[in-house]
């Protein structure tokens, strides 16, 4: 595989998107050629599964539908879009990705990390990600951004315990591959926030000769 796959996760309101956009610019600028895409999404049938997903009226969906739902949007997205990218020498940024899942499905909903990981392979077909920014902040802090720009989606109504757990599982993560997964914290401005994804990103891209 000639690309470069790097993905962006932490709790909502953490700032994943505001720095995907930005490292997105700063690479292209450097003149990389960049794909930027998101979880659950990113395809026109993973985005169907997208509004399935978040629609705050699908009260009755059961823990196990939606672990299967992500899933099967995340292998479209692989198969139809990122794996291509990645064939055709890209850099490959998304928001969001397979941690997503083990930390929402897993910390959050409680459902065991060995049936994820199994679900996870049949997915992506064993593509992982070769560098993951966590953006940490205070479960508190990333709702309060959100809170009162939009309308909130199924998984924001949670309860703050659940986004905690949420928050621990991403943490846990981390501590257990820190080569791939590298914690950002996310409560600092945006510019400070900024300087330092770019920084381990360029350094990740540098000793990876791309
Ligand atoms: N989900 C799941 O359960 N399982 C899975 O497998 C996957 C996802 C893939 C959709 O995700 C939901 O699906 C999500 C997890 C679940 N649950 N929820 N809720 P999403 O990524 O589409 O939605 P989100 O997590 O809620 O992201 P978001 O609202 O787009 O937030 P964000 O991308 O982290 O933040 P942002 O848009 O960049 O910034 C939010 C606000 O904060 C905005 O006003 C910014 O200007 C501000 N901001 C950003 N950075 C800063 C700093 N550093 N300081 C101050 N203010 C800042």
């Amino acid at each position: 595989m000639k690309g470069v796959f790097i993905t962006i996760e932490g709790v909502e309101g953490c700032g994943k998107t505001t720095q995907l956009r930005h490292l997105s610019r700063h690479l292209a600028e450097r003149g990389h050629p960049v794909e930027t895409t998101r979880e659950p999404g990113g395809t026109p049938i993973a985005e169907a599964v997208r509004v399935l997903l978040l629609d705050p009226a699908h009260t009755a969906m059961t823990p196990t539908t939606e672990l299967l739902l992500y899933e099967a949007a995340r292998a479209q997205h692989v198969s139809e879009r990122i794996r291509p990218a990645l064939e055709g020498g890209r850099v490959v940024l998304c928001d969001r990705f397979v941690d997503s899942t083990t930390a929402y499905q897993g910390g959050g909903r409680g459902m065991a990390w060995e049936t994820l990981n199994e679900l996870h392979a049949i997915a992506t077909q064993g593509l992982w990600p070769h560098l993951t920014i966590l953006l940490d902040v205070s479960v508190e802090e990333g709702l309060q951004r959100v809170q009162g720009g939009r309308p909130r989606d199924r998984i924001e109504e949670e309860s703050l315990a659940f986004h905690e757990r949420v928050r621990q599982a991403f943490l846990r993560i981390a501590s257990q591959e820190p080569e791939r997964v590298r914690v950002v914290e996310g409560h600092l401005p945006v510019e400070s926030v900024r300087e330092r994804v770019t920084t381990l990103v360029e350094e990740f891209l540098r000793s990876h000769e791309f």
